[in-house]
């Protein structure tokens, strides 16, 4: 290595970062250390109060669900600021405790098993490889779940779990084909760093052969131009562009190819959806067709104005958020001032590609003091727009439907 590119350099150091801290055994009031400080969210039940800490190792102020493994949610405002979301705002999230809080970058391997040869990549290997480069929105499937009415278990978060980035490394393709894929394997499967701490399942994903020799899917080491941080799975983490995060496996270390069905628990039982259209069954419903979770859908949101202000009256509000278009572009994002009733188109900011974030802006006519009713709907370059009807499914998953931002002007 006579030529380190500064991203390998810092790669490679070794990264000895989260010892103690707020992850560590004496950390359970964390957010409460942080001279209570609390973020407001719009929820089903009425407004709610969440403690926010900004001393998770690598994070700036987030919206703390849980410490241990930490849940971090984004602040909408930070939507506000740009398209791409900075990593130290990005959400976290993981399944089971024993989380890497260390990563030797030195002797840290990449291994793929069951092709005609096995591979195993240090991180300096796998920087020689030919890079890929792409923007894409990483989003929990049960993003905004706490607004589900009636409500149902899981994780509550508001919109805050999902982030934008442009996301480098090299595409799944490239090392299949040095693995060397038979036409035996039917699925391919990926796990990290990360263990659950009883005997359960690991947390692992599988996709199938033609998606992950699409070329596009990657394994990122690098997102907005920065090595990942540890808590989004530093260092090298799949990205499944187009579809929910579940699939986006952290601290990825093993890909494996696979020749008979996928019966791991986070496969087979988890992150399972109703097999109708919106993933839409009558509320209490539980038993129904399922099918697993995969590509996102289009969303949009309001993040200049928070839901609930009251704002000094003007005949002409400016009005501005993100929008995104699930697995292909954003086409037409539209906006309101009256609870649907009559639309305006928004203007639309840079393309950033198909699976990106994409800004809107808008001046919305006012005409009266009093209660308004903000919206934003996007349709995506298929032609599919958000339904005014929230959906509703046990798990909490795919919420796309078109939110209402409530103010008052005075
Ligand atoms: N190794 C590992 N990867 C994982 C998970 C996990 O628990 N372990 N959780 C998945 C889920 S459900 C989500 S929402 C995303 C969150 O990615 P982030 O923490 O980088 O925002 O990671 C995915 N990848
Ligand atoms: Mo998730």
């Amino acid at each position: 290595m006579d030529r380190l590119d500064p991203l390998l350099a810092k790669t490679l150091a070794r990264r000895r970062l989260l010892a103690g801290g707020v992850l560590g055994i004496a950390a359970g009031g964390a957010a409460l250390a942080q001279g209570g400080r609390f973020a407001q969210l719009a929820m089903a039940g009425g407004m709610e109060q969440r403690p926010l800490a900004s001393d998770f190792p690598g994070k700036g102020e987030m919206i703390v669900l849980r410490n241990r493994p930490p849940l971090l949610e984004t602040p909408m405002r930070v939507f506000d600021e740009s398209v791409f979301t900075p990593n130290e705002r990005f959400f976290v999230r993981w399944h089971w405790s024993d989380i890497p809080l260390d990563v030797d970058a030195a002797a840290f391997r990449l291994t793929i098993t069951g092709g005609k040869r096995p591979v195993s990549l240090s991180l300096p290997d796998l920087l020689k490889l030919p890079r890929i480069s792409y923007a894409a929105v990483n989003q929990c499937s049960g993003n905004s779940r706490g607004l589900f009415e009636p409500r149902v278990p899981g994780a509550q978060w508001a919109h805050g779990a999902m982030g934008n980035a442009r996301w480098e490394g090299v595409a799944l393709k490239t090392l299949l084909d040095a693995a060397g894929v038979g036409p035996e394997a039917t699925a391919v499967g990926f796990g990290g760093l990360d263990r659950p701490l009883t005997e359960v399942d690991p947390f692992e994903k599988s996709l199938a052969v033609p998606h992950a020799m699409d070329g596009e899917v990657m394994v990122a080491f690098a997102m907005n131009g920065e090595q990942l941080p540890l808590l989004n799975g530093f260092p090298l983490r799949l990205v499944v562009p187009g579809w929910y995060s579940t699939y986006w496996v952290k601290a990825l270390n093993h890909i494996d190819l696979l020749t008979v069905p996928d019966k791991n628990y986070w496969m087979a039982k988890a992150y399972q959806i109703p097999d109708t259209p919106g993933a839409d069954v009558p509320p209490g419903t539980s038993t129904f067709p399922k099918t697993a979770i995969t590509a996102m859908n289009p969303r949009s949101w309001i993040t200049g104005i928070e839901p609930g202000i009251r704002l000094p009256h003007r005949p002409e509000l400016p009005v501005g958020g993100i929008a995104m278009g699930g697995d292909r572009g954003v086409r037409r994002v539209e906006v309101s001032a009256d609870g649907g009733a009559t639309w305006r188109d928004a203007a639309l900011g840079p393309d950033e590609g198909r699976y990106s974030f994409r800004r809107f802006d808008a001046v919305l006519p006012i005409a009266t003091r009093g209660a308004h009713t903000l919206m934003s709907r996007c349709t995506n370059a298929d032609g599919v727009v958000q339904p005014m009807k929230a959906n509703w499914n046990p798990g909490g998953y795919m919420r796309n439907c078109v939110e209402a931002c409530r103010i008052e002007t005075v």
